[in-house]
């Protein structure tokens, strides 16, 4: 195994001892890098890495603080948000672009069954998982019970046969080899994963799916919505993304039956720095822009240029898909998440008891059914709450709703349209969103200063 693959290994399997999925027990995301950093140096001191092979893991560890968008040297702050501490990788990448099967017909035998599920409930999986293969393309599998097929599937624990062993619960869960004679295609699964239907342990079709993918010639996909994307990141419907689709049809072309439309991939990321970029929500989140766009967010941290995106969901399972609106309180340290007529209370990954509640307990009028936009004041405690053309003033001391509201947004901050779409408020300055647009606004003066792009809040 690869130094660099055992670094993620070990960052993985830190997550996993300390975090099993959904647990219920978190430690702080500082304390979890400490421990990483920890296992790290024992890790160091027993192998005696010769020196250059350390600088390679040094640059690994790097890498891995810059992807989750930390301060790039190795300490981290702790008020910030730090590691995802859901992060579970599916498996490394067999980064071996181009390879492909020479044909289109291709086998597969299931050579063994994990305990966790009736046979049925394998067969069901793996099938269905090649099914998502075979609709966007000419692939056709076919199942074999005896002698080799092309993709022999097994479930096994630490070392399964191929000098590649599995590493107990938690951290990889799975792999597959590029196609190829022999091991190539083969796919094997850690049966020390606790396999399920559904999300209360890991997912085995969805897994199958993804690994499937790599046995078909596929590497991690960049996208964080993509099946192919290196995090383990279950959701129910179609697990394609246009980007799993793209990929797999460049290596095999397209299923030549289009009658067939009950596939819908879903569309890719939204790209940070195209100029007709608009946002759903922005809020600030200990120090980090946070900024929504349909199922995904990005994160920047004030000394990053570059944002980091993510799907929602894996940073905050229980939000919903689209967010209307976002704020932080900062004396309380939570951020309220909006959409529809319910809301959210953020503490850093976690849901606040007690949520989520109706948006009517703020105080609102039955009437109002969604919040456009919403930004907190420090300087004031008040937290302005933008639907349709009004807005709203709420005291966040008192936990009332400021009488002589709601106002008309254009009377208040003429310029911006009678909508907006996103509001935070950073340095003294309003910033309001609405379609491609930024409006700076002075907040004492009530003035608007300046009107940039939309996207330059996200270093564009
Ligand atoms: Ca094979
Ligand atoms: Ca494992
Ligand atoms: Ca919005
Ligand atoms: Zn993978
Ligand atoms: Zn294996």
């Amino acid at each position: 195994m690869a130094i660099t693959d055992l670094l993620l290994l070990l960052l993985a399997v830190t997550h996993a001892d300390c975090f099993p999925f959904s647990a219920g027990v978190r430690e702080t995301a500082a304390e979890e890098w400490q421990l990483a950093q920890k296992h790290l140096k024992q890790f160091n001191k027993l192998r005696a890495e010769p020196e250059g092979e350390t600088t390679v893991m040094q640059e690994k560890l790097r890498e891995v603080q810059k992807f989750f968008g930390l301060q790039v040297t190795g300490k981290l702050d702790t008020k910030s948000l730090g590691l995802n501490t859901n992060a579970q990788y599916v498996d490394s990448d067999t980064k071996q672009h181009g390879a492909k099967w020479p044909r289109t017909n291709l086998t597969f035998r299931i050579v063994n069954y994990t305990t966790d599920l009736r046979k049925s409930e394998v067969d069901k999986a793996i099938s269905k998982a090649f099914n998502i293969w075979s609709s966007v393309t000419p692939l056709l599998f076919r199942r074999v019970y005896k002698g080799k097929a092309d993709i022999m599937i097994s479930f096994g624990t630490k070392e399964h046969g191929d000098l590649t062993p599995f590493d107990g619960p938690g951290g990889f869960l799975a792999h597959a080899y590029p196609p190829g004679e022999g091991l190539g295609g083969d796919t094997h699964f850690d049966d020390d994963e606790t396999w399920t239907r559904d999300s209360t342990g890991f997912n085995l079709f969805w897994v199958a799916a993804h690994e499937f993918g790599h046995a078909l010639g596929l590497s991690h996909s960049k996208d964080p919505g993509a099946l192919m994307y290196q995090f383990y990141s279950y959701n129910q419907g179609y697990p394609l993304s246009q980007n799993d689709v793209s990929e797999i049809q460049a290596l095999y072309g397209e299923w030549p039956n289009p009658t067939i439309q009950d596939i819908k991939p879903k569309p890719a990321a939204p790209e940070k720095c195209d100029p007709m970029l608009t946002i759903d929500a922005v809020t600030e989140l200990r120090g980090e822009i946070v900024v929504f766009k349909d199922r995904y967010h990005w994160r920047l941290h004030p000394q990053h240029v570059e944002a980091h995106q993510e799907l929602i969901k894996f940073n905050w399972p229980f939000l919903p898909n689209e967010v209307d609106a976002a704020y932080e309180n900062p004396q309380k340290d939570r951020v309220f998440i909006f959409s529809g007529i319910k809301m959210w209370a953020l503490n850093g990954y976690n849901l606040e008891e007690g949520y989520p509640k109706y948006i009517h307990k703020l105080g609102l009028p039955k009437n109002v059914r969604r919040i456009d936009a919403a930004v907190n004041i420090q300087k004031t405690g008040k937290t302005l709450l933008f639907s349709g053309d009004q807005y709203w003033s709420y005291d966040e001391d008192s936990n009332t709703m400021d009488t002589g509201f709601p106002r008309q947004i254009e009377e208040d901050y003429p310029g911006i349209g009678p909508k907006v779409d996103a509001a935070v408020y950073q340095y003294g300055y309003l910033y309001f969103f609405h379609k491609h647009h930024r409006y700076e606004y002075s907040y004492t003066e009530k003035k608007l200063r300046a009107i940039q792009q939309t996207n330059t809040i996200l270093n564009c």
